[in-house]
């Protein structure tokens, strides 16, 4: 089985700055931790990590026929892209939706999630750890 992990803007900056929202773990740790709970799962994992857009939907196309399940955190596209929302309709992967912070004890506009509506599952709340249960989730239910 193969996961891409697709990160947002901004989360590359994880750890220096904003530690109260999301913790003192930096980027690499996150990319430390996908990498150990794939090799404790048995699956490939990719990562992919971009500011922009419609890399992001580029590479959602790109995993058509080659990736089982996606694990996405949109970071601030969450809020605003229904083209990240078509691209992952389009592709048809099963994809968790995961969020480092409780998005719903933020401000109103963070409750609203575009990518969700095509997500089989969204995890929030729960810091890096989220990343592991989406990965779990994936490999439970569509190894
Ligand atoms: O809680 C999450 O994982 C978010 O997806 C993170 C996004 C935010 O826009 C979403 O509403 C919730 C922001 C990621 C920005 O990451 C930073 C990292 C370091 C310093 C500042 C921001």
């Amino acid at each position: 089985m193969k996961i891409l992990v697709i990160n947002g803007p901004n989360l590359n900056m994880l750890g220096i700055r904003e530690p109260g929202i999301y913790g003192r773990n930096t980027f690499a740790d996150l990319l430390a931790l996908l990498e150990e709970t794939g090799k404790e799962l048995g699956v490939e994992v990719e990562q992919y990590q971009s500011n922009h857009e419609g890399d992001i939907v580029d590479k959602i196309q790109w995993a058509f026929g080659k990736i089982d399940g996606i694990v996405i955190n949109p970071a601030a596209y969450t809020h605003t892209s229904v083209a990240i929302l078509d691209a992952l309709k389009a592709v048809s992967i099963p994809a968790v939706e995961v969020h480092i912070s409780d998005v719903d004890a933020r401000e109103p506009f963070r409750q609203i999630s575009y990518a969700g509506k095509a997500c089989v599952k969204t995890i929030k709340g729960h810091g890096f750890q989220g990343y592991r249960e989406a990965m779990q989730y994936l490999v439970e239910q569509y190894r």
